[in-house]
Parts: C-alpha cells; structure tokens; sequence
C-alpha cells in the first residue's frame, strides 16, 4: 500500500518550512493543507490535541508532531539513495547537531520573537542585541565550513536556513544589517538556497515574510 502522507502547514512559519524542506529533500509526495491559525481546523485540533500548532505531519493516519521531531521522523523513514542522511552516523555528532537546533529554537527564535512581536523601544532593543549575539555564536559554529554539517547540507542548516529568509524582516524592523554584523552566515544561506532545490522551492520570499510580519503586528495592536 503507498504511503499516505498529509502536512498540515501555515505558510510563513519557519517551522513548517523545515518540514516542506526535509520532504523535498527525501522525494516525499504528500497532500498539503493549510491552516488558519485564527481558525484551527477539526483535523488539527484531533492531530496535534497538546499544543494544537502546526506543523503536522500525518503519516498513514498517524500524526507527528514538532518540526525537529518531524524533520528526524522523515530523516529515519524515508532513506534515499539520493539523499544522504540529514542527522549524521556517529551518535556525539549527532547529539551536537541536536544541540544546535535546540540552540535555534530556544535562543535565535526566542529574540526574533522579541523583535518581531515587541512594540519600539527597550524591549525590542534588548532583543536586537540578543539576536545578533546569537547570530554571531551560529557564525563562529559555521566557522569556514560551507555548511554546519560539513560538506554537506544537514539537520543543524535544514533547522536554521528557514530563519534566514525571516533575516530581512527583522533587518527593517530593528534597522541592522546581519550582512555587516555576520558575513559568513549570510553567505551560507545564499549557499542554500543557490545548490539546494530542496531549500530554494520551501522557502517564501522574503518581502512576503515581511508583509506578513508588517500585517502580524498590526493584528496584535503593536504598532
Ligand atoms: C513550534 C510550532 C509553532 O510555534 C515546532 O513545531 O517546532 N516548537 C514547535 N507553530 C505556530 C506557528 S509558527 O510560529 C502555531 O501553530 N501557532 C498556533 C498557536 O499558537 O495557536
């Protein structure tokens, strides 16, 4: 029997992009449905009942829920000749490439919220400084490699590479450049999305992350 294979997505999240990433990656075919946030559909809600957050990945009926978590489920399930593995062999690799990601997502993303979500003034500020520390700790990671996983695209620049079409957002909001304060990191996610399909097809434009950041803050009365 073929797999049956269902996202359940929103269209601007960096989580979510992480998924259409790994899918593509693997030569996965699934149906996509996008869901409104505002209104969450019955099948999200019986999918993910805990968080109730996309994304979600059903697969053969069963649901996965957590990027990360995601993203590993895929990396183990679909193994393609084509595709070497995403998370490396050796386990102390392999648990510092989940160190990195957790890193993105307790860190990087908590200050990009800061930015994003925070109306002008001290609190976003104290946010910029986080996100370029933060920022500059992922550079001095990516060191001269092309990639964090080496020569290779793998689990820790699939995680991070859908915060960088974010990067132009949080540049206007907060007015700094991440060209000028992290060179190298801009340069690898013009890597990404120049030599991988994979990436340059899962990630929106980045105007379009902006208008909808623009239109998000709106909503929330912050601006
Ligand atoms: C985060 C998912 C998330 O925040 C993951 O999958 O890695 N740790 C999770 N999803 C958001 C949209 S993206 O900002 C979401 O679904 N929010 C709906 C809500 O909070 O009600």
């Amino acid at each position: 029997m073929a797999d049956e294979v269902v996202f359940l997505n929103a269209g601007a999240s960096p989580f979510g992009m992480r998924v259409r990433i790994a899918l593509a990656e693997k030569s996965v075919e699934y149906q996509y449905r996008e869901e409104s946030l505002q209104d969450k559909s019955p099948l999200l809600l019986q999918m993910n009942p805990i968080h109730k957050k996309i994304p979600v990945l059903i697969h053969n009926g069963k649901p996965i829920c957590e990027s990360l978590l995601i993203v590993q489920y895929i990396d183990e399930t679909w193994k393609d000749d084509k595709a070497p593995p995403l998370l490396p062999s050796d386990p102390y690799q392999r648990a510092q490439a989940r160190f990195w990601a957790d890193y993105i997502d307790k860190k990087v993303f908590s200050s990009m919220r800061g930015i994003l979500w925070s109306p002008k003034g001290e609190e976003q500020e104290k946010a910029k400084k986080e996100f370029i520390e933060e920022l500059k700790v992922m550079e001095e990671e990516l060191g001269d490699k092309a990639y964090f996983g080496g020569d290779n695209f793998g689990f820790v620049d699939l995680s991070f590479v859908p915060f960088y079409t974010w990067f132009y957002a949080m540049e206007t909001f907060v007015n700094v450049s991440v060209e000028a304060e992290c060179p190298k990191l801009i340069e690898w996610g013009k890597r990404c999305m120049e030599k991988k399909e994979s990436v340059a097809k899962s990630l929106p434009d980045s105007l379009k992350i902006y208008d909808f950041a623009l239109q998000m803050r709106k909503k929330l009365g912050v601006d």
